[in-house]
């Protein structure tokens, strides 16, 4: 069990200016914030982000959605932090997002779904590492 993961508010929710309220319902969660940045990603470093997704039938589409505006990056801890920052933003199809959770409130579309949580402890340090260096971190 790790007590970090990475998460990012996508284009979708910075741009409705969903920041605020979103960074609030995580810190109310129990989430501590160790690093933080508002950033653009290029092309090219989206498709980086998700090279894992490579193969899938959504991947341009999904690498220019996140290349088009900009995001807040953040690494949190809290116990138990990837399943439980899974379970807060809900399931990635906002349709089928359960009440309360962060997709649930803020996301318009399985594609543009407002925020990214980590899907293991493995992909939180890698994904947490691709953003920050060790002095950008509490
Ligand atoms: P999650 O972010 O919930 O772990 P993944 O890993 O299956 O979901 O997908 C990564 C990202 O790819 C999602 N956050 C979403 O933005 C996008 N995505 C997933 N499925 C689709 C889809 N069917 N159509 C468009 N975009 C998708």
């Amino acid at each position: 069990m790790s007590n970090r993961t990475f998460t990012m508010i996508k284009p979708d929710a910075f741009e409705a200016g969903h920041t605020g309220s979103i960074l609030k319902h995580i810190e109310a969660a129990g989430f501590k914030i160790i690093a933080m940045k508002l950033i653009r990603l290029s092309a090219e470093k989206a498709g980086e982000f998700y090279a894992v997704h490579k193969e899938r039938p959504f991947y341009g589409e999904l690498v220019s959605f996140m290349s088009s505006g900009p995001i807040v990056a953040a690494i949190l801890e809290k116990e138990n932090a990837v399943a439980d920052f899974r379970a807060l933003i809900g399931a990635t199809n906002p349709a089928q997002a359960a009440d309360g959770t962060i997709r649930k409130l803020y996301a318009k579309s399985v594609g543009e779904n407002a925020i990214h949580g980590s899907d293991s402890d493995e992909n939180a340090a890698i994904e947490g590492n691709f953003f920050f260096s060790a002095f950008e971190r509490i």
